[in-house]
């Protein structure tokens, strides 16, 4: 990133800074530390979503090259996974009360499906794994949720507590399930907040050529009505991690995914630091939005008992009156 992503970067934490010497608290959801850090870690969230059993977590795992994280045919995951760069794999499991511990990669199942952690009873809020993974580079990281729609309510939430932290999304349908009003729903909330969202048609293997182009018509004329212009990735997840992972070309070439991986390059390349700033600065503007808001209340409550006060001064003032005048009478009589 060039020297006016640096510039405009340094003037942003000024005005944090400025900001936060003004004001001690503010009860926005991104509070202006954490825009602080963001901004200086380059911290890029790109978020995976869709419903359950799309192929969120085998599309991270094409990405990354490798399988580590855990797939199924039920409805699996049940705690947002953050996939962040480093140079060995950590896995380190953060729980509600503050607690973390680092667990080897056996024992994730434990922690992060539905099986191993059902409801989420061992009270898990997040797991976070350092990876190797070149797409990881740059503070970039990779949130896979659990999804929603999902038979689990609270797997849902998990998926709805995301939204406003995405920088970018990974939105996943699949060929195999037409697209649900749950899906339709969210994507009008995502629309909100993430400037970027790529749309990947998962499953493609499952499908002709001839029946994969009527699906992707199908699909983006769904999406038609809430984005413009909406551009598909047809891909499969599946064919792309077996093809990375050994390293087989014609196998990555069937998959779809190299116009996909190819457009997420350029993007990460030229248009990832205008998203973030534009994101702290949306942020900072809405937390400004709360501020003023909160100082017109309080100000509103001063004002009240102010002008109580002055009331009864007035009060008091004409009983003064009354007896001043009271006494002039007496003093002629
Ligand atoms: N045929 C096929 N199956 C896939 C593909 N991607 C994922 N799956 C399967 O779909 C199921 C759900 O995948 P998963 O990644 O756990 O979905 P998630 O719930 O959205 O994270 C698993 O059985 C995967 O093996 C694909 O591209 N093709
Ligand atoms: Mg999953």
């Amino acid at each position: 990133m060039g020297s006016a992503y640096s510039e405009l970067k340094g003037k942003l934490i000024n005005i944090i800074d400025e900001i936060s010497s003004l004001f001690f608290s503010c009860n926005s959801n991104i509070s202006m530390e954490h825009l602080k850090e963001k901004l200086e870690k380059n911290i890029f969230n790109i978020v995976v979503m869709g419903q359950f059993k799309r192929g969120k977590t085998s599309l991270i795992n094409a990405l990354i090259g490798c399988d580590l994280l855990p797939v199924a045919v039920v409805p699996l995951t049940s705690i947002a996974t953050i996939l962040t760069y480093g140079d060995n794999l950590k896995i380190t499991v953060c729980l509600n009360n503050g607690e973390c511990m680092e667990i080897p990669l056996e024992k994730l199942g434990d922690y992060v499906t539905e099986k191993g952690n059902p409801k989420n009873i061992k009270g898990v809020s997040e797991v976070y794994i350092t990876y190797p993974s070149s797409y990881l580079k740059d503070g970039v990281r990779l949130i896979d949720t659990p999804g929603v729609g999902s038979v689990y309510q609270h797997n849902t939430e998990v998926a709805y507590q995301y939204i406003h932290k995405s920088d970018a999304v990974f939105f996943l349908v699949s060929v195999d399930q037409p697209m649900s009003k749950n899906e339709l729903d969210f994507l009008n909330d995502v629309k909100a907040y993430s400037s970027k969202i790529f749309f990947l048609l998962n499953k493609k293997d499952y499908l002709s050529e001839d029946e994969l182009r009527e699906s992707v018509e199908f699909i983006k004329n769904i999406l038609s009505e809430i984005y413009e212009s909406p551009k598909i990735y047809p891909i499969s997840a599946k064919l792309a991690l077996s093809g990375i992972k050994t390293n087989d070309d014609r196998i990555i070439l069937e998959s779809g995914i190299k116009e996909f991986l190819a457009d997420l390059n350029k993007f990460l390349m030229e248009e990832k630091g205008n998203v973030l700033i534009n994101a702290v600065s949306n942020n900072i503007l809405k937390n400004l939005q709360q501020l003023e808001f909160e100082v017109d209340l309080e100000m509103k409550s001063l004002k009240t008992p102010l002008n109580d006060l002055k009331e009864k001064i007035q009060l008091f003032e004409d009983k003064k009156a009354d007896i001043v005048q009271k006494k002039r009478i007496l003093k002629f009589c």
